[in-house]
């Protein structure tokens, strides 16, 4: 039991300033926001490439992975610079189709 508590105290100093870190970019990126996306119109990693490309050219995409076998997007934002319907757009001009995975959406299941 004693163990237990160590790890909790560990977890506890190590969670402290991850999250000072974060507000810290906050300041820097406006209102980071990640946002996952179901991908369909893939049939290659090069396709993957190919949305990556398109989304490093908009303003306010601060990070973007896109993974071709799980068909999914990860994008984090700038809520200030970017929304959802744009990200979304961009990928849709690059030639494929997305929507918002419902992995982050549980209040909208309520
Ligand atoms: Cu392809």
């Amino acid at each position: 039991m004693k163990y237990v508590f160590l790890m909790v105290m560990l977890f506890g100093f190590l969670g402290l300033p991850a999250q000072t870190t974060s507000e810290k970019a906050a300041e820097v990126f406006g209102k980071p926001r990640v946002l996952t996306l179901e991908v369909s119109g893939m049939s290659c990693t090069g396709c993957a490439d190919h949305i990556e490309q398109a989304l490093g050219k908009k303003d306010g995409i601060l990070e973007k992975e896109v993974s071709y076998p799980k068909h999914r997007a990860v994008v984090k934002y700038d809520a200030e610079k970017i929304d959802e319907k744009e990200i979304i757009h961009a990928i849709e001009a690059a030639g494929y189709q997305a929507r918002v995975a419902n992995t982050e959406k549980k209040s909208k299941v309520e």
